[in-house]
């Protein structure tokens, strides 16, 4: 099966508080229909698990509210604000794939998952495993989590799908971001990174300002699971869900 991540860079518009890039989502879900629909892909028979990013949508109202992964509120008006625009961004998100008969159902995580008090994420999987069995495409998101200690904090939709690739199993996992691939010193897509230095002379002078992460923490990630990741634009969508090795991959 393929764990897939729609990053919230690509499917919002970052610069405008809660607003949608309606193009991107329109072309990210037209992909995603066009692989569910003539499946011949083995990975994707056995069922594709969608998780998307916050972009403009979750990122204003956290840093609103000083919430990050680690720093969290009890503030129940900072929750509903930051949940309530997770969710308003997956019925969007939903809506779009299911306008192209793609059997898109919602996971919120904040109803799920919770951080001990070290900070570990424990997110269950059982429903998401049960709803691909039954031939859904359980579609989770970036959202706040109860943290033992720290009220609620940010859960990435990175951490979702590293959670998520192992606990399933995934074949497959791809990271559909704004950028290519990861990127060298001359802007050139990195093919294959095996270990992180590979990388890390490119990715250490561009470790970003997101409250979750940039490529750096991407990378990391990707390297400690079982399964082949790629990185890549949303020109490539259709092409990794087809089978194919597009942008970075990482194994
Ligand atoms: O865009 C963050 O998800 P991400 C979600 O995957 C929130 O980092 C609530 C800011």
């Amino acid at each position: 099966m393929i764990v897939l991540k729609l990053g919230g860079s690509v499917i919002t518009d970052k610069d405008r508080a809660e607003t949608l890039d309606g193009e991107a989502l329109d072309r990210a879900a037209d992909a995603v229909a066009a692989a569910f629909d003539g499946a011949t892909d083995d990975a994707l028979v056995d069922g594709l698990a969608l998780v998307h990013g916050g972009g403009s949508f979750g990122h204003v109202n956290a840093s609103e509210y000083g919430v990050s992964t680690t720093a969290g509120t009890h503030d129940p008006g900072g929750v509903h604000a930051i949940h309530g625009a997770m969710t308003t961004l997956n019925r969007f998100v939903l809506q779009r794939l299911l306008d192209r008969g793609v059997p898109a159902v919602p996971v919120h995580p904040f109803s799920a998952a919770h951080r001990d008090a070290d900070g570990d994420l424990h997110l269950p999987t059982g429903q998401v495993e049960t709803l691909l069995g039954e031939g859904f495409v359980p579609v989770l998101h970036g959202d706040l989590v109860a943290h033992a200690g720290e009220g609620t904090t940010v859960v990435s939709g990175d951490e979702l799908v590293a959670d998520l690739a192992t606990a399933l199993g995934a074949d497959r996992v791809g990271l559909c971001s704004t950028v290519p691939g990861v990127l060298d010193g001359d802007d050139e897509v990195v093919e294959h990174v095996a270990a992180y230095g590979d990388v890390e002379d490119a990715l250490g002078a561009s470790e970003s300002t997101d409250v979750t992460g940039g490529m750096a923490a991407k990378v990391r990630a990707l390297l400690d699971l079982d399964a082949e990741a790629s990185i890549f634009g949303l020109d490539a969508l259709g092409a990794f869900l087809a089978g194919a090795d597009v942008g970075t991959t990482i194994e």
